[in-house]
């Protein structure tokens, strides 16, 4: 029920916005800046297909925590929680890529990951921040992996996707090679009609 009766003036909802402002927060493991060129060298032809609208370079990651829309004033604290759950640097192996979901029309492109060692960290990041009250864990178990293009919608304000003509096919040999990734970072992402922009709100070197 609205107070008084009456739904409130999108000039008022626009107010109590900027009182208690709230951003899309999560946590996420950085690729080495090599390892995120390999990938966009690679998706130049693999993601071709003008359904894909691939991940810029810059924002290509393994998500560890989505935390959904937070108050801007929790930032600070949910960045603490991170920090002290940083863990030794992990190593990641990329996959070749697989769609989501599996049947129907693929939503999705991603590269899943090996890395016990990022879900040990995942598992710690999550725990941590559920403790202090900023994330609910998942029903599903931890799937990591790097989304590397997302497919369009079939038309305007249309939700069903586009059909994919030209999947992607399998990445090249030496960039399944286990690398090294050593920072952490809390992301807000940013909702514009080009695609999501992700602006690092705090970062963690992990050791190792
Ligand atoms: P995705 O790459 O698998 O799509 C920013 O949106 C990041 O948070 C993306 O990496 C995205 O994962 C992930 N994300 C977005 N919405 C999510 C949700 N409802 N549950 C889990 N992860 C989500």
């Amino acid at each position: 029920m609205f107070r008084d009766g009456y739904p409130p003036s999108v000039a008022a909802v626009a107010k109590e916005q900027s009182k208690n402002p709230r951003g899309r927060l999560f946590v996420a493991l950085d690729l080495p800046g090599d390892l995120r060129e390999g990938i966009a060298a690679w998706s130049r032809e693999a993601l071709a297909d003008p359904a894909l609208r691939p991940v810029a370079p810059e924002s290509l990651h393994i998500t560890l925590a989505f935390l959904g829309y937070r108050p801007e004033k929790e930032v600070e604290a949910i960045a603490a929680v991170v920090g002290e759950r940083a863990g030794p640097a992990p190593w990641v192996e990329l996959l070749d890529p697989e769609r989501r979901p599996p049947r129907g029309r693929a939503r999705l492109y991603a590269l899943p990951v090996l890395s016990p060692g990022a879900e040990g960290l995942q598992a710690g990041v999550a725990q941590g921040l559920a403790e202090a009250g900023f994330y609910e864990p998942e029903e599903r178990p931890f799937w990591p992996h790097v989304t590397v293009a997302r497919v369009r919608p079939e038309g305007r304000g249309s939700r069903r996707p586009a059909v994919v003509e030209k999947p992607p096919g399998k990445l090249p040999e030496g960039m399944s090679e286990a690398r090294i990734c050593r920072r952490m970072t809390l992301y807000r992402s940013e909702l514009q009609p080009t695609g999501a922009r992700y602006v690092p709100l705090a970062q963690v070197k992990l050791p190792g």
